[in-house]
């Protein structure tokens, strides 16, 4: 099944568009390792999808720590996606997803500003030869955002500007990628971008509660699944915040 299939299988087999950016802490009561699994356990029944990055890899290593939290997300049916934001030249952005497709990760997301030929193009296509996926960034949460991905760009060929999101958006269609990631900080950017993509290039939105983004607005501006962390993970009651945020999603979803 591919990537795209098996985020909307999970979504509706679980009633949630949320997917868990699992960027653990270490607690007193245990490691990051312990801490990360005892997250994922108990809000499991809540989220459609994890999203580990360097907060994770970095401090645990792809095997052994990694390996055992993406083991662990598979035996609770979630799909993982690695966010290590694909950014170098083809050769390199080969083996880095490589070696996270071969560790299990389902997908892996990365920069369109590095392009296709010797560039992304690599990465499409380990993806395909495995079976995973690839998710663009689009326009990132963050203030800064604008000064990369909001830039205007101007086409000496054909006279025409356009804003880079929207190029980044026509590239996420054209190359086939499984998903786009649009600020959830940005509504009308996800209005505007999914006017681009439509139903065939699904919006993941970060950004929600901890960087001041709403899910509501996300969601009814075009975005399909929306990626949170801190919103949850630093919660008093993780499993009660990610089930409110649950409810909340799933409403928008089926209005
Ligand atoms: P939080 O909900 O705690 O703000 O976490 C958001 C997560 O999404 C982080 O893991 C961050 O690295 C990621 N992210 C983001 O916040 N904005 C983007 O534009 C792209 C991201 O991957």
């Amino acid at each position: 099944m591919s990537f795209k299939r098996m985020m909307e299988k999970s979504m509706r087999e679980r009633n949630s568009s949320i997917v868990l950016a699992l960027d653990s802490v270490p607690s007193e009561r245990g490691g990051l390792l312990s801490a990360s699994l005892r997250m994922l356990r108990s809000v499991h029944p809540y989220i459609c999808a994890v999203k580990i990055n360097n907060h994770l890899l970095l401090p645990l290593g792809l095997h052994g720590g990694v390996e055992r939290i993406i083991e662990e997300a598979h035996s609770l049916g979630l799909p993982i996606i690695m966010d290590c934001k694909i950014n170098d030249i083809g050769y390199t952005n080969r083996v880095i997803a490589e070696n996270f497709f071969n560790a299990g990760f389902d997908a892996v997301t990365a920069n369109p500003f590095v392009g296709w030929e010797d560039g992304l193009k690599p990465v499409f296509e380990a993806a395909r030869k495995m079976n995973r996926g690839v998710i663009l960034l689009v326009y990132m949460s963050h203030k800064a955002s604008r000064e990369g991905y909001g830039q205007t760009v101007y086409d000496v060929e054909t006279n025409e500007r356009k804003p880079q999101y929207i190029i980044f958006a026509e590239k996420a269609l054209a190359w086939k990628a499984d998903g786009a990631v649009v600020g959830g900080t940005y509504p009308e950017k996800i209005r505007e971008v999914h006017e681009v993509l439509k139903e065939n290039v699904p919006i993941y939105s970060p950004g929600i509660g901890a960087q001041g983004g709403s899910l509501r607005a996300a969601i009814s501006s075009g975005a399909k699944y929306v990626i949170i962390g801190r919103a949850i993970t630093l919660a008093e009651k993780p499993e009660l915040a990610a089930e409110r945020l649950r409810e909340e999603s799933w409403k928008r979803m089926i209005d």
